[in-house]
């Protein structure tokens, strides 16, 4: 094997020669693509070597795996990371001084792989970085989405979506592996297999093949050697498609018919994270993501091992949320079916190798399919599911004899209104572990969505709390902060250890120490104003409170309520202009799903908000807000160092966990949250002094959704009332009544999600928020103890409470 030197002269060599041998160009001619795609194959060299010593100690420690499959990852930048990781950002800042550039200009031509909505994607990439950190032998499988999650632009403040097309340079960081394409099928019929008296097993001819043709991306592991893979399918048509005759007879469009439907299955990542959609091509796309992994997985398998007695022992798969969960009926399908092994041996090994993660609460959000849908396209998969479900209804109706309306809540499908395929049924009675992803999640999901469930196999039930790398949200993020830590803790050690990050506890008193953090807080926000200055023109001050609400644009989460507290400050400083307010920055971020149209309007609102605040001599001069487009990875690495405030305010009961409320504490933001989720969890360590704690709880919040009359609060509320009137009288839209009205509709009609009966509380809250910010030695303490206090929050932690309590998974060590 070829190996790559460790030093200066030999990385200045190894760049020369990529871009010359690479990119084909010269020092002379090369322009700034070049030259980051020069110095990512240059950083990506010493990953691969890496990458081929871990691949040779797994292949010789034959270790039982973490396969995780999952329809989303978002990654992020990948340069940043990986010069980090292979510690080369010491030599690229002089070569790239010596050419004239910064290394932040070749950052920018950085794109990052949009392959996912919102947490649960970016929670994929936070394990698999902790898994390769502690050396987890793991593989995570994914789509390679041609066009990742939309790109936000605004117009007249509406969100206009355009396509992301972000493999439109080149993506220099994967790389494609055609020779393990697998073949999908789809349709077709099914047949009884003559050797086969039980009638389990039977013959699927699909109607429709196409090809999944597999690349990946390294995942290296900070302070290791060891660099994982995730591995992406993109379906390609079988090379027959292409239909040459058709071709010659001018039939150009007829003749890549073919090409472009099977093409289309991996051509965009569903947008919609919070609604049911998409239909059979959804469904397609899951089932190529599930039928491509299992195959690659089984072939893995049988490099070191033969039978199949041993396969859960070295296989355990980690279904993350419902999406891939059919395949749970495609590997009882190839087991049955195509190793013609007995049902009951092929059930019990299935049991055994998956494990389900679930992310959410609302009912709307666990996957359904038609029985018509689920019939059409995967035949086979339909008679599969109705097998397994039969035999589980006779295991429930063992244990509650006679008790049907039970075996009706149960059953894996729903009959009434419609028949349809509950996923999470499926996922639950096909799995050994379920898991939700906060304490507070885990508890409502067994006493309330999986509650059937949780009666009948308490043991199946587990929790673990997300977490987030601190590779790339603290030190990546927040490279100040970092050097600071590192100063005072004497290494970087917490960098993989991160409840050293308590160390800073002992100093939260130190006057000198405490005006360190500050100055470092106020750099990152001059440097988020000028991010924000170039993407919305407005320019904010960075001595300002920087009070920051990112995250998805979802009724739940509540922006709404966060908009009435603005319009509230907005009222107040019109009205008295010498008012002593805190001066702000409110800072929005977020993407809205294209069908949802309520947050839509909403998204125009903040930004018709934002215009009129801004622009009013009086009122700007002490707040302003902002709405910078686009919300993804990157702007949360800068956003997120520059936060003073962290909004929390979803309902309490509808947010399963969040991890943006732990990359901001991590960063020292304060939060003012409810008992939400991981809100909670991050409450508990940093104290409730340190915390800004509002709102309804749970259970509190429950028992009024039942008698619940929004317009009471309206009523007997006149700082309520009078946010809402100024909304209502067109305040926001030059005169219009109509433009917002249904956002005041909804508030005042049904308010789902107890916006209005939270809003005084909130308010009070704020004030709280005003008061301790006035004295900023005594808030910079809180910041540091928010930092101190939160390691618990690291991925990492996530990840070994996994290999323990559910892979059972142990590190391989890669010389
Ligand atoms: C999110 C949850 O909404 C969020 O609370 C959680 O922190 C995150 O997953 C990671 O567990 N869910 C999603 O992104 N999507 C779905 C379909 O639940």
């Amino acid at each position: 094997m070829r190996s790559v030197g460790s030093t200066l002269a030999d990385f200045e060599q190894d760049l020369i020669s990529n871009l010359y041998y690479q990119r084909g160009t010269t020092l002379e001619s090369a322009s700034g693509s070049d030259g980051y795609q020069t110095l990512a194959l240059t950083v990506r060299d010493r990953l691969v070597e890496r990458y081929a010593r871990t691949a040779a100690a797994h292949y010789e420690a034959n270790p039982r795996f973490v396969y995780y499959l999952s329809a989303e990852y978002l990654l992020g930048r990948q340069l940043g990371q990986n010069l980090l990781y292979t510690d080369t950002e010491r030599f690229v800042r002089p070569i790239a001084a010596d050419l004239g550039v910064t290394l932040e200009d070749l950052e920018s031509y950085d794109v990052e792989p949009g392959l996912g909505n919102g947490g649960l994607g970016r929670l994929a990439a936070c394990l698999m970085d902790s898994m390769a950190t502690l050396d987890i032998p793991a593989v995570g499988y994914g789509i390679r989405y041609e066009f990742g999650i939309f790109k936000q632009a605004f117009r007249d403040g509406a969100q206009v979506e355009r396509p992301d097309d972000w493999t439109f340079y080149g993506n220099p960081w994967e790389f494609p592996a055609p020779d393990d394409r697998q073949v999908v099928g789809f349709y077709g019929t099914t047949a009884a297999a003559l050797d086969d008296p039980t009638g389990l097993r039977r013959q699927w001819t699909p109607g429709e093949v196409v090809r999944g043709e597999p690349s990946h991306m390294l995942v290296p592991g900070y302070g290791t050697q060891t660099v994982n893979i995730i591995r992406l399918w993109q379906a390609r048509a079988s090379r027959q498609s292409f239909d040459l005759s058709r071709f010659g007879a001018g039939q150009y469009k007829e003749a890549v018919e073919d090409i472009v439907r099977a093409e289309n299955i991996s051509k965009v990542l569903y947008p919609d994270d919070s609604t049911e959609q998409g239909r059979e091509l959804r469904l397609k796309q899951q089932y190529f993501l599930v039928a491509c992994s299992l195959r690659d997985i089984i072939r893995r398998y049988r490099l070191r091992n033969t039978g199949w007695d041993a396969f859960p022992a070295k296989v355990v798969i980690q279904l993350n949320d419902t999406h891939p969960v059919m395949a749970v009926t495609e590997l009882m399908r190839l087991l049955v079916d195509e190793y013609k092994l007995d049902w009951d041996l092929a059930w019990s090994i299935t049991r055994r190798t998956f494990n389900y993660t679930c992310h959410t609460l609302l009912p709307e959000a666990l996957e359904t399919w038609p029985v018509a849908v689920v019939e059409r396209l995967l035949p086979r998969h339909m008679e599969i599911i109705y097998a397994i479900n039969h035999f589980f209804l006779q295991e429930v109706e063992a244990t509650y004899p006679g008790d049907l309306d039970r075996l009706r809540r149960l059953s894996i499908i729903q009959e009434e209104p419609d028949k349809r395929v509950r996923m999470a049924h499926l996922a639950v009675v096909g799995s050994t572990a379920v898991n939700g992803v906060a304490e507070l999640h885990t508890r409502l999901l067994a006493a309330t969505t999986l509650r059937d469930f949780a009666e009948l196999w308490p043991q199946k039930f587990h929790n673990v709390t997300n977490g987030v790398t601190p590779r790339r949200f603290v030190r990546l993020a927040n490279p100040r902060l970092s050097e600071l830590i590192t100063e005072r803790l004497g290494d970087e050690s917490w960098l993989t250890d991160l409840d050293r990050l308590e160390g800073l506890a002992g100093v939260a008193d130190d006057p000198a120490f405490l005006e360190r953090w500050r100055a470092v807080k106020r750099a990152n926000k001059v440097d988020l104003a000028a991010h924000v200055e170039r993407s919305t023109g407005v320019v904010i001050d960075p001595d300002a409170l920087c009070d920051v609400m990112i995250k998805r644009f979802h009724e739940y989460k509540r922006q709404h309520l966060k908009l009435l507290h603005v319009i509230m400050l907005f009222n107040r400083l019109r009205e008295h202009p010498d008012l002593d307010v805190v001066p702000r920055t409110v800072l929005f971020g977020g993407k809205a799903a294209p069908g949802y149209h309520s947050m839509k309007l909403l998204l125009r609102l903040v930004n018709a908000v934002a215009e009129t605040v801004n622009t009013d001599p009086v009122v700007s001069r002490r707040l302003k807000v902002v709405l910078p487009p686009d919300y993804n990875v990157t702007r949360a690495q800068w956003i997120i160092p520059a936060a003073d405030l962290s909004e929390q305010i979803s309902l309490a009961g509808k947010e399963a966990s969040g991890t943006g409320n732990m990359k901001l504490a991590l960063n020292g933001a304060l939060t003012i949250g409810t008992l939400d989720g991981a809100n909670i969890e991050i409450r508990d360590r940093v104290g409730a002094d340190n915390f800004f704690l509002f709102g309804l709880d749970a259970q509190e919040a429950a028992d009024l959704r039942r008698d619940y009359h929004p317009r009471a609060y309206y009523e007997s509320d006149p700082d309520l009332r009078a946010a809402i009137d100024t909304i209502a009288a067109g305040t926001f839209a030059k005169g219009d009544r109509s433009l917002f009205a249904p956002v005041v509709d909804s508030m005042l009609g049904r308010d789902e999600y107890l916006a209005l009966a939270d809003y005084r509380a909130y308010l009070e809250c704020q004030e709280r928020v005003e008061h301790a910010w006035r004295d900023q030695e005594a808030w910079a303490r809180m910041s540091v103890l928010n930092s101190a206090r939160s390691g618990f929050f690291s991925s990492d932690r996530t990840v070994r409470e996994y290999c323990d309590r559910i892979w059972r998974v142990e590190p391989v060590r890669v010389a």
